[in-house]
């Protein structure tokens, strides 16, 4: 019994020395705390968050949320009525989400435009990586229930805007504004571009 209990202390005092040695362990970037934890970000929105240490933004569209420009929409926005900002420098990852049961749909970072043609002759987005697959395509791009998640660095400041590029859904509304800007923070303004 004796025996048994001094067993016992040892035990604590050797686990004790190990998680002394434990904490050097989780700084060598081991996943070792959840990510709850570990850098919980800040919400703009339901469908949009940033870190700022990190300098990343998360945002969640989802193509036919409702029933806004029949269906042709993102997050239920379309035809600039909202304009997403990022600060230059920060990597965006897109989960993008079809919705719409009765159409594909895509997205894809394009130059701020007054009018977008009907057609797109292929996919050439602003920034490296900042389209869906098949984004031009009415049967390629995203379908119903079909998700997507993309990435790319917000490397230059300017106007830009996320657009669909599924024939005709761009020119009848389905964009809404993006705006990475040399200075400020993450938020959502209403309308496009920095006039309304
Ligand atoms: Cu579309």
């Amino acid at each position: 019994m004796k025996t048994a209990t001094r067993l016992a202390a040892l035990a604590v005092v050797a686990a004790c020395g190990e998680t002394g040695d434990a904490g050097d362990s989780v700084s060598d970037g081991a996943p070792a705390t959840p990510s709850a934890s570990a850098s919980p970000g800040r919400s703009v929105s339901s469908w949009l968050s940033f870190d700022d240490d990190r300098r990343t933004a998360s945002l969640s569209l989802v193509a036919g949320d409702g029933s806004e420009n029949d269906g042709w929409n993102y997050n239920g926005h379309a035809h600039g009525s909202v304009t997403v900002v990022v600060p230059e420098g920060f990597e965006v990852t897109i989960d993008f989400t079809n919705k719409d049961p009765a159409n594909h749909h895509s997205v894809a970072v394009l130059e701020a435009s007054d009018a977008f043609p009907v057609s797109f002759d292929g996919v050439d987005p602003v920034f490296e990586g900042a389209a869906t697959s098949g984004a031009t395509s009415s049967t390629e791009s995203t379908a119903l229930d079909e998700s997507e998640t993309i990435g790319f660095l917000a490397d230059r400041a300017g106007s830009y805007a996320f657009v669909c590029l599924v024939p005709a859904h761009a020119a009848t509304g389905m964009w809404i504004g993006f705006e990475v800007a040399s200075d400020g923070g993450v938020e959502i303004r209403r309308g496009s571009g920095g006039g309304d």
